[in-house]
């Protein structure tokens, strides 16, 4: 039985970050204890919901922070609820994360997640995706799992009862087939083409499985090893809503490294420099043909 830290040793990762994971697994257990007690509110009001679920996603973020300051290999930091890039420490290791990814999803228990990427760099703006020297992500379902790349494969680790994330799956290869996961579908308003593709899934009898949360929908296709997830912009909304550092960059790594692939309909995600902490892109993630269709029938 391998843990996060048998299967880094095992690919010769430098022991600095292996410790990094380690307190990235630290954070996840924490968090993935939050998200199943912490109060989210009594769904009722928008008001009283909304605060909930912004004390659930500062908790996190706060669970996350607190983990990396002990570790003396993280220097620089990013997170989704953060105004700036903060330097907390003088590691080596720059981290950008999404604490709670899909906040408004706990209150009906369905699967939320952490995302992060790994670099090396004193500032997050210019970094490309493909500067990432590691990502992660994490769902916190039924069961916690992890997600990680080191840029050699993709693993696949469970929570235990004894508190260790366990390997389940490595060498993820992400193959061809019938599943999507059609974000954004208000889009096809005022986006034809997206409507156009979203009518050939269903005439092409694709299975839906779409949750809402990105995580759990990316990790449905690296698990099943196949699949795409789309989330196009509009007219009024060119980028779509989701965050190229701390969402898709650090999934698109993951993809990548399973063999699969993502874009934002024109150029590879990881290829897209970043210009400000909270830039947005629309994406198409997941089997390789599936990402190549979305770039076809939306150019
Ligand atoms: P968040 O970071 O505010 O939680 O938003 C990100 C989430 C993604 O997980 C999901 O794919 C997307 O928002 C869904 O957005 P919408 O419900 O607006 O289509
Ligand atoms: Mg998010």
């Amino acid at each position: 039985m391998k843990n996060i830290k048998n299967y880094l040793e095992g690919l010769g990762v430098d022991k600095e970050l292996v410790g990094v994971f380690g307190s990235l697994a630290e954070a996840v257990k924490k968090i993935s204890v939050a998200v199943r007690t912490a109060n989210t509110g009594k769904v009722g009001t928008t008001n009283s919901y909304g605060e909930e679920q912004v004390a659930l996603d500062v908790l996190s973020n706060n669970l996350m922070i607190d983990e990396l300051k002990k570790n003396a290999r993280v220097g620089l930091i990013a997170s989704e609820e953060l105004p700036d890039e903060e330097k907390i420490g003088e590691g080596e290791y720059a981290l950008a994360f999404d604490p709670l990814d899909g906040s408004s999803l706990v209150d009906v228990n369905f699967s939320v997640g952490t995302i992060v990427g790994l670099y090396k760099t004193k500032s997050f703006i210019g970094v490309k995706g493909d500067d990432q020297v590691a990502s992660m992500i994490a769902v916190y379902g039924p069961r916690t799992t992890i997600f990680l790349t080191v840029k050699k494969g993709v693993a696949h680790f469970i929570l235990n009862n004894e508190g260790e994330f366990i390997l389940d799956k490595d060498n993820i290869q992400i193959g061809e087939g019938k599943y999507f996961a059609p974000g954004n579908l208000r889009a096809c308003v005022n986006n034809p083409a997206y409507l156009e593709l979203v009518n050939y899934w269903i005439k092409e009898k694709y299975t839906l499985r779409y949750s809402g949360g990105m995580v759990p929908d990316v990790n449905h296709i690296l698990l099943k090893e196949k699949g795409v997830f789309a989330y196009p912009g509009h007219k009024d909304e060119i980028d779509g809503k989701l965050r190229l550092l701390f969402e898709c960059a650090p999934m698109s790594l993951i993809m990548e490294q399973a063999g699969g692939a993502s874009s934002d309909g024109k150029m590879r995600i990881l290829e897209k420099a970043l210009e400000t902490l909270e830039q947005r892109t629309p994406i198409f993630i997941g089997s390789k043909s599936e990402v190549q269709r979305c770039c076809d029938m939306l150019k």
